[in-house]
């Protein structure tokens, strides 16, 4: 799948791209399924970091590495054909996590840019990465959906903002309100919402939160944080979950990669 010269167009003016239902009703099954499996049977992991005021778990970070389902979805040719369109070269893996913000108890983000982080924990030199969405879950007003503010990637990386270090070692880099009271004015602020399956094209340096999900519907996203193979990171001092140090070139599988040949074992295969 490739993305046209409008869509191009669109994430470069917007800092962000939509593409409906990238993946189908049956892969988005498969893929839920198989985080109910690492939530039920991987809760111990170091990987599985809980939300600061309740149980829930608020990120999986690596689910490539241990559990197979992911392993495909991280060489699904729908979504790296695109990102190597935008980033034009080849790209590695930089992270892979999905926040599976929970029904009444998952908590929100504040404003940031995710490549702040990227480049002051990782050493990577330029924000010639992506962050790639795919939506598990119908992202609705309700239930605290991912929020952008279009355009805000041209201002390239914020230095002035208040580190919220987390205990488990990953900071967010928050914007100062008053920064982002002019952006909005500028730009507006777009809630990314859509069916599940659809999957979103990010700048790593477009401002983005979200809220919390007081509603009782489920909201997962999966992120495929990928870089340019030309713009690999320089430091190495967090876990691999947090910055994968193998700058491989990522290989697409087939197509159907998510469903072949999974079956009924789609909610209990983990590759070692
Ligand atoms: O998924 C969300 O609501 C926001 C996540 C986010 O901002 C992040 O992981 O950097």
């Amino acid at each position: 799948m490739k993305l046209t010269p409008s869509q191009i167009e669109q994430y470069h003016a917007r800092g962000y791209v939509t593409v409906p239902t990238l993946f189908s009703h049956a892969e988005v099954s498969a893929l839920r399924l198989a985080l109910q499996y690492i939530l039920e049977h991987e809760r111990d992991r170091p990987e599985l970091i809980r939300e600061k005021d309740n149980d829930s778990v608020r990120l999986i970070y690596g689910a490539d590495t241990y559990n197979e389902v992911y392993y495909r979805l991280l060489h699904h040719p729908r979504w790296i054909e695109p990102a190597r369109q935008l980033l034009e070269s080849d790209i590695y893996l930089h992270q892979l996590r999905i926040n599976p913000k929970a029904p009444f108890d998952g908590g929100g983000w504040w404003w940031h840019q995710d490549y702040h982080t990227w480049r002051t924990n990782d050493g990577m030199p330029t924000a010639r990465a992506l962050m790639i969405g795919v939506f598990l879950d119908d992202m609705t007003p309700c239930n605290g959906p991912l929020m952008v503010i279009p355009g805000s990637q041209r201002l390239g990386l914020v230095e002035d903002t208040t580190p919220d270090p987390d205990k488990t070692g990953y900071t967010v880099y928050d914007l100062k309100p008053e920064l982002i009271g002019g952006l909005v004015r500028e730009g507006g602020i777009d809630a990314l919402l859509g069916e599940a399956g659809t999957t979103i094209f990010m700048n790593c340096n477009l401002v983005h939160g979200s809220t919390g999900n007081i509603s009782p519907q489920p909201r997962t996203i999966v992120y495929l944080n990928v870089n340019s193979v030309e713009n690999a990171a320089t430091r190495f001092d967090r876990p691999r979950y947090f910055a994968n140090p193998d700058f491989s070139p990522l290989q697409p599988l087939g197509d159907d990669c998510l469903l072949a040949g999974l079956g009924c074992r789609s909610s209990l295969s983990a590759s070692g």
